[in-house]
């Protein structure tokens, strides 16, 4: 859990950002992280970004060793969370793992539909800071343009899509109860993009984790129930269309007074590699 604010992204970029392209294909390395709590079934034809990334070898076979979202904003480009990309996930470097997978086009996990796409390279942002979970993003570049034309645009800065107040919807294969009960099928629940002043009441720092509006937004329900939860991150949050979010952190599941927070997309537009 989070705890230190973070800083804004700083713009010394670039170069590190070559430095940390992971060639992908080495032996296996390995384990599960977040799904949507309070949402309903949705089909992948109507959110065709909405990806899956995949280890058999790291994860195990069942639900094709689904471990994280993602979501693809160009053909052969896909978003997700640096921490997806992590030791703690993978239980080893991400450079490790031979069958880093994006599915695409699949409802369900256990079903033939879609197709997996390997990863070619993995770009975790080098300022990814694991102890407050700023800048949690990573690039994937995979080995072919994924099926159709299922990509989604990023809401810039100043974009209307971010107003506190505003609807948007999460996506994953996550956990649907906050207990370990994880989705065959790719879920989506409604949340409400909050005010960062909510945000930082919620998480003011300490044991709690630290909400920092520069990297991160929140969203929830303020009744509790709808959120993000284990096996969901690095999947998007969509607002009007357009992609505000990928899932980073929170405290529990759809707990009343504990929001999801999400990796700020529009902080990542302009440095990050392979944008449309
Ligand atoms: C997780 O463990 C996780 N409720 C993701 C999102 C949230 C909590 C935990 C937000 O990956």
């Amino acid at each position: 859990m989070p705890r230190v604010p973070a800083r804004v992204l700083p713009p010394a970029f670039a170069l590190a950002a070559l430095t940390a392209l992971i060639p992908l294909g080495g032996p296996a390395p390995a384990a599960a992280d977040s799904i949507v709590v309070g949402g309903r079934p949705v089909s992948v034809a109507d959110s065709p970004w909405a990806v899956a990334l995949s280890s058999r070898d790291r994860f195990g076979a069942e639900r094709a060793g689904q471990f994280c979202g993602a979501v693809a904003i160009g053909p052969t480009t896909v978003l997700t969370a640096a921490h997806c990309m992590g030791r703690t996930v993978l239980g080893g470097e991400a450079s490790g793992i031979r069958d880093l997978r994006v599915i695409a086009g699949r409802d369900d996990l256990s079903g033939p539909g879609g197709q997996e796409v390997p990863v070619r390279s993995a770009w975790v942002n080098p300022d990814y800071d694991p102890g407050t979970n700023a800048g949690d993003l990573a690039v994937l570049t995979l080995e072919q343009p994924l099926p159709g034309d299922g990509v989604i645009p990023m809401a810039a800065e100043g974009d209307a899509a971010y107003t506190a107040g505003n609807e948007a919807t999460v996506y994953g294969w996550g956990d649907t109860t906050g207990y370990g009960a994880y989705a065959a099928t790719l879920h989506a629940s409604d949340v409400q993009v909050l005010p960062d002043s909510s945000c930082v009441r919620a998480y003011p720092g300490g044991p709690r984790g630290a909400y920092d509006a520069s990297s991160m937004l929140c969203a929830g329900d303020t009744a509790g129930g709808r959120d993000a939860c284990q096996g969901d991150s690095g999947g998007p949050l969509v607002a009007d269309g357009r992609l505000i979010g990928l899932v980073s952190w929170g405290s529990g599941c759809g707990s009343p007074g504990s929001p999801g927070v999400y990796t700020r997309v529009s902080a990542a537009i302009g440095w990050m590699p392979g944008e449309p």
